[in-house]
């Protein structure tokens, strides 16, 4: 079908908006805001070398990560694309350590918006696909200036959560907690245009992704999890598995939104003052939303991730999403009582003077 026949996000909304018949038009204008900004980052993200905007931009942000000039340029074109529009009290950023007030100069409204301006953006030197990850929230007031507090809702209070991906094509996936809809930027018209409707996650997989090389840190649940999967056909799961490890989460979470899959990047003891890789306000709550409506689950490991009560605007999270079936066998290994494992004999204190037995 081509372009011509397809619906872009435009009219998606305008029908979406009807069945909510007093709904003013902010929450729609909002998210068409969000899609521009996400065309003007394509095309930043398309031009590479050429537009002068790759590298570092030699500063480390909040998260103490080195900043890449496309970071800051992603983050400003939010800012810029969103603050005049009259639908937000506030903004929150991976990129920006405090909350962003609405300048005086425009009207304040009745929604927040949550952002990673560019995820994955490690990869952007090596031409590996990355994304921009966004979270609407309902603002707890509009008359005032935004607090840390307002942010700190749970992800079941989202009212919208997406992602645009930066790949061989530009898509869109969005969800108003009505399914999940893909929409692929057609540079020709300059629109999304609705190419997958009702997208419906497989609730079993072959395919996992983590991090190996952090396999000396995991927790048991997830050593024996990943452990079984690579034992393959001759092991507990009766079947071999595929691993995968791109280390941009939003080209794992559309993998797994387009075929199943399951992604781990759990908590561990690497760090132990952290208490997980991803954070939870802009990168796991926006896709935890969008995996659970489409049938998938998104878990800490333990709980379901959209519970959890956020105690910081950054608060790190360990995070496995993905097919139903995975994700919930996970959660039941660590929901089982934990065998005190013996140590790993490769990891324990070595000596040249053993101890005495
Ligand atoms: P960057 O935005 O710093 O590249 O981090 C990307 C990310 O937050 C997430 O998208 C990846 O899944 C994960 O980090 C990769 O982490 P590792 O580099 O530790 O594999």
């Amino acid at each position: 079908m081509n372009s011509e026949m397809r619906m872009t996000l435009t009219q998606f909304l305008i029908e979406e908006r009807r069945r909510y018949p007093h709904a003013g038009g902010d929450f729609n204008s909002l998210l068409l805001n969000v899609a521009l900004v996400c065309k003007r980052i394509a095309r930043k993200v398309a031009a590479g070398e050429l537009g002068g905007a790759t590298g570092s931009a030699s500063n480390v942000n909040v998260q103490g990560e080195d900043q890449k000039k496309l970071d800051v340029i992603s983050n400003d074109l939010f800012i810029e694309g969103n603050n005049w529009g009259g639908y937000l009290a506030g903004m929150a950023s991976e990129e920006m350590e405090d909350p962003y007030q609405i300048p005086e100069c425009y009207p304040q409204g009745r929604y927040l918006l949550v952002f990673d301006p560019l995820d994955g953006s490690s990869n952007i030197d090596v031409n590996v696909s990355v994304g921009s990850i966004f979270s609407v929230l309902r603002a707890p007031a509009s008359d005032r200036p935004v607090t840390v507090d307002d942010f700190l809702q749970p992800g079941t209070e989202q009212v919208a959560g997406g992602y645009a991906i930066y790949g061989p094509t530009t898509m869109l996936m969005l969800t108003v907690g009505n399914g999940v809809h893909g929409f692929t930027l057609c540079p020709q018209v300059g629109e999304f245009m609705l190419t997958h409707s009702n997208l419906q996650i497989p609730p079993d997989t072959h395919e996992f992704a983590i991090n190996a090389s952090n396999s000396r840190f995991w927790e048991a649940p997830v050593t024996r999890y990943v452990d079984e999967c690579m034992a393959g056909k001759t092991g507990p799961r009766g079947k071999d598995f595929n691993m995968r490890w791109i280390a941009s989460m939003v080209a794992e979470a559309h993998r797994i939104l387009m075929r199943g899959g399951v992604f781990m990047y759990p908590r561990d003891s690497k760090d132990p003052a952290k208490a997980g890789r991803l954070r939870l306000l802009y990168e796991a709550n926006p896709v935890g939303f969008l995996i659970e409506q489409a049938g998938g689950r998104a878990s800490t490991g333990r709980q379901p991730v959209m519970n959890v009560k956020p105690s910081s605007l950054h608060q790190r999270i360990g995070l496995i999403f993905g097919s139903k079936n995975e994700v919930e066998r996970i959660e039941r290994y660590h929901n089982e009582p934990q065998q005190h494992d013996e140590p790993n004999p490769l990891f324990t204190e070595r000596s040249l003077f053993r101890q005495s037995v």
